[in-house]
């Protein structure tokens, strides 16, 4: 199975990016949103070049066009841009795919594609986006883990480092956040603590 490592913050701009490779984060989400692909590159192809000199790794959320462009090696796709993508293409620039799901409908198209991992959200409530999904729980990680067979299952949605470990515990292999690192009053010091947290689990 290919491993990530457990600490997977998703973040929306270059800064961010540089903040998490200073403090050691080896998966970055760069998840920017309603850009053109053209707008967004530069941004990719900055997020890109410190994530390879830091060794660690970038996932593009949604902009496939602009991932290939910037010689990226991972990609991120919800299942809304699932629709517009072109995973054989992706697939053939040698881009590995992550896939949020959210059901199990959700689930059997992602399988169907073959995933590098398989999201699985909200676990809790969140307040970052709006949710046509009840929060999952803990015991549909452990369906989850038993459905997608060797894959990675990577968890979201309203988890702080205070959750994490249950989730860890529950069959997640990675933990993903967004609000609890960049919403955190110190961010750098949070950053840390969720390293300190998962370093027992990390490749
Ligand atoms: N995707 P926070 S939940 C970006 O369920 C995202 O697919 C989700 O933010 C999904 O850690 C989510 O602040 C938001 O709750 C995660």
């Amino acid at each position: 199975m290919m491993r990530l490592d457990p600490f997977y913050p998703v973040v929306g701009s270059v800064d961010w990016v540089a903040l998490l490779v200073k403090e050691g984060a080896r998966l970055i989400q760069l998840r920017i949103k309603e850009r053109s692909d053209e707008a967004v590159l530069p941004d990719i192809k900055a997020a890109l070049a410190l994530c390879r000199a830091a060794g660690a790794e970038l996932v593009v959320n949604d902009y496939w066009r602009a991932a290939i462009d910037a010689g990226a090696s991972f990609l991120h796709l919800g299942q809304g841009d699932l629709d517009g993508a072109d995973v054989p293409a992706i697939r053939a620039a040698g881009l590995r795919l992550g896939i949020s799901t959210h059901d199990h409908a959700e689930l059997g198209r992602a399988l169907s594609l073959d995933p590098d991992y398989v999201a699985l959200g909200p676990i809790y409530p969140t307040t970052l986006k709006a949710m046509p999904f009840a929060p999952q729980g803990l015991a549909r990680i452990g369906e989850w883990k038993r459905l997608i067979g060797s894959r990675p299952l990577v968890a979201i949605g309203g988890i702080s480092l205070e959750r994490a470990q249950g989730c860890l515990d529950a069959g997640a292999d990675v933990v993903a956040m967004v609000s609890d690192v960049t919403r955190h009053p110190d961010p750098p010091a949070r950053i840390r603590d969720w390293l300190a947290a998962t370093r027992h689990l990390a490749t």
